[in-house]
């Protein structure tokens, strides 16, 4: 038994597919057989309902089954299998604001409609053929899309640019798999010119090395993908008073954290989202780093070091204008010694005491006024450039999206690496060729090519309604 039975049949459904709330306009997406058919019932105009050609947009009122008018809107009316999900479907445009929305959905419901599930518009373009599943998964990201970066890469795969990529590495491991299968069924001698073959053992290492270098490409492009999606982590940290909020409120545009001359001002820690050339950075800015008594001010310390444990980026800021302290250099060693973290050191206050030529760190230090900005601009391309140089891999033009597909190419890839190991122990074709078709199917699941009802519910159940 499936979880939610509802996935999968053509019923009519409707959903809104945008928020509604205060704005010109709400959309309510209609699908199904029968769609337009059954909205003629709250129509005003019903004739023109039944006679509209697909791709045409047509006028009217949504008249209640009490005959009182709900809304004026417009309807797009689209005919299979020319629409989005490959079924008749219908767009209508009422008025925004909450209500007109509500109402016209409760008509909606009266004449038949049902509620759609999450992502049950996208679920059935799959199902139509409309979309693979890379091009299902990328319409959420670009619902979800922070970014003008995380935008552009999600409309590639929308496009097509991850599947054709997919389908290519998976045409190479067929034709791997089936010179095998060929050698299975028949007797070697019968087919083979190669002596590998002629022994049983497998003779496809090379390709297979190629096949294997595509998906570690593929597999490395999801951690800057993630980012793009997800953003990092990056905390301000330093001795109190170093400027940490200062600095927060300049590359936030914004006097969102309180600043006093007064040492220990931050208390709890402040988190904004900016995006640097087109990295969304979750910033942070905590209570200066120092042993303190004070009991708030004792929790805030124990929050700032709990929120540097998560960090993914930390930008050291050292108080310029007292000069660099054994506290400073202590904070700096210990961050070093994460190696799962960036750091950048910052010279505050640089208007007061300008960076001296030597100081007791290793590291470059960048210097910054978070009273004037100098340095700032700096700063932020010290910050994509150190986000970029951690990431180590291109911005490729085929990449992952999800970490389902992250999970599958990985499986895809050890498959084909216990298939290089097999094949250098000499093993038989036949302990070979289950991995290979392992891999196979893996790189199918991806597309959805091999997929199942479970699978499927599972993934579009996290999409929004209304997608
Ligand atoms: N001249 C100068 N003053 C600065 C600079 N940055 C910060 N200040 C001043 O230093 C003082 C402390 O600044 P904050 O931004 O509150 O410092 P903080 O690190 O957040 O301090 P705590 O929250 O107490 O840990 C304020 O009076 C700021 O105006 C700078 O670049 N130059
Ligand atoms: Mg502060």
């Amino acid at each position: 038994m499936p979880k939610i039975n509802s996935y999968g049949d053509d019923s009519p459904i409707a959903a809104f597919a945008t928020t509604p709330g205060s704005g010109a306009l709400t959309l309510i997406r209609c699908s199904g057989k029968g769609a337009p058919e059954l909205a003629e019932k709250i129509f005003s105009q019903p004739e023109k309902l039944r006679h509209a050609a697909g791709n045409t947009v047509i006028h009217g009122w949504i008249i209640a089954p009490n005959g009182q008018k709900v809304d004026e809107v417009l309807a797009a009316v689209f005919r299979a299998p020319k629409s989005y999900t490959g079924e008749d479907s219908l767009d209508i445009s009422c008025h925004g604001g909450s209500a007109a929305g509500k109402g016209v959905m409760a008509a909606l419901r009266d004449c038949g409609f049902r509620d759609a599930l999450p992502g049950e518009f996208t679920f059935r373009a799959f199902m139509n053929g409309k979309l693979d599943l890379t091009q299902s998964e990328a319409v959420m990201e670009l619902v979800c899309a922070q970014t003008d970066k995380g935008r552009s890469h999600a409309i590639n795969r929308l496009s097509g640019v991850l599947e054709q990529e997919i389908n290519a590495i998976k045409q190479q491991l067929v034709a791997v798999l089936s010179g095998v299968e060929i050698l299975l069924d028949y007797s070697e001698d019968e087919i083979s010119a190669n002596a590998d073959e002629a022994a049983g053992r497998f003779s496809g290492q090379q390709p297979v090395r190629e096949i294997l270098a595509r998906l570690r490409t593929l597999a490395q492009s999801w951690r800057r993908e993630r980012i793009y999606q997800e953003g990092i982590l990056a905390v301000i940290a330093g001795r109190p008073n170093a400027g940490k909020s200062s600095l927060f409120n300049l590359l936030l545009k914004e006097e969102r954290s309180i600043v006093t001359e007064i040492p220990g001002t931050t208390r709890d820690w402040i988190e904004a989202v900016i995006s640097l050339d087109g990295i969304p950075i979750r910033l942070a800015d905590t209570a200066g780093l120092r042993e303190s008594f004070e009991p708030v001010e004792k929790i805030g310390v124990e929050r700032s070091r709990g929120l540097l444990e998560a960090a993914e980026l930390v930008l050291y800021l050292i108080d310029g204008a007292a000069g660099i302290t054994g506290e400073d250099t202590a904070f700096i060693g210990e961050f070093q010694a994460a190696h799962n973290k960036l750091l950048l050191i910052l010279w505050n206050k640089a208007d007061i005491t300008p960076l001296p030529a030597r100081i007791k760190i290793d590291n470059d230090c960048i210097s910054i006024s978070a009273k004037t900005g100098t340095g700032i601009a700096e700063l932020e391309s010290a910050i994509v450039t150190t986000i970029e140089a951690g990431l180590n891999t291109a911005d490729a033009a085929a990449s992952l999206g999800t970490v389902r597909q992250k999970n599958l190419v990985e499986a895809a890839a050890a498959a084909l690496e216990e298939t290089l190991a097999l094949a250098e122990q000499g093993q038989p074709l036949d302990l070979i060729a289950p991995l290979l078709r392992e891999a196979v199917n893996s790189l199918g699941e991806i597309t959805g090519e091999v997929s199942t009802a479970d699978i499927l519910e599972e993934m579009f159940s996290k999409f929004c309604v209304g997608k």
